[in-house]
This record gives C-alpha cells, structure tokens and sequence, in this order.
C-alpha cells in the first residue's frame, strides 16, 4: 500500500511534467484540428446573416409627395421639400435622398413630385419618381 503511494506520488510529478511537454505538443497538433471545427462551427454563424435580414427588412419603404430644391449630380442626390410621411412618423421637412442618375435627370428643380422611397441603416432612397 505504501510502496503504491510512494510511486504514485514520486509518479505524478513525473507525469504533470510529461503532461506539460506533452499537452504543449498536442495542443499545437490539435489546435489546427480545433480550427477546422471552428470552421464548421462557422456555418451556422452564418445564419448570423438572419439577422442581417432583419436588418435589411427594418429598411422600410413609403412614399411622399413633395417639391425638388436641389438636384446634387456629385453628390448624387435629390432634395425634396416633402409633406409628411405619416406610415413611417415623418414630419414635412426638406433634407436629400440617394437618387440613380436616371431618377435625377428626370426631375429639375421646382418639380412636384411624389415618389417612393426606401429608408433605413442604408440611407434614405429614390426608387421612384412620378412627377405631378
Ligand atoms: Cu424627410
């Protein structure tokens, strides 16, 4: 019984310290093996892009009546002084929306318009334009 003990205890050290060289040694090997599942544990963290999409549903789209002030070809902008936007709680205000270059060679300034728009973490956004 002592004799156990003793070479259990003389033992441990022994392989605490063939551990410490060892698990050095494995942890290198398995580390890349460990990468490799973080790969796949990757795959469902691209359903992390779900809420992306929440995200890009939360891009709402409404429409609004208004008049051009300014058209910014640089900028590529449409400024519309425009009524209020009730379906997304927008007061009347004049401010610029992103507008393709087609949509701002359709207007000109001093234009009533009313038009369709997308707004959200991209931006507010002229999808279309109907002039009045
Ligand atoms: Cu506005």
């Amino acid at each position: 019984m002592r004799i156990t003990t003793l070479v259990t205890l003389l033992a441990a050290p022994l392989a605490l310290a063939a551990c410490d060289s060892g698990d050095n040694t494995e942890e290198m090997n398995e580390m890349p093996m460990a990468d490799g599942q973080m790969a796949d544990g990757q795959m469902p963290m691209d359903d992390g892009d779900m809420p992306m999409m929440g995200s890009d549903s939360a891009m709402q789209t409404a429409s609004a009546e208004g008049t051009v002030t300014a058209i910014d070809a640089d900028a590529g902008t449409i400024t519309v002084d425009h009524g209020a936007v009730p379906a997304i709680e927008w007061p009347a205000m004049t401010m610029g929306f992103e507008a393709d270059e087609q949509l701002r060679q359709d207007v000109a300034v001093g234009d009533a318009i009313s038009f369709e728009f997308t707004t959200g973490e991209g931006g507010n956004t002229i999808t279309s334009i109907t002039k009045k």
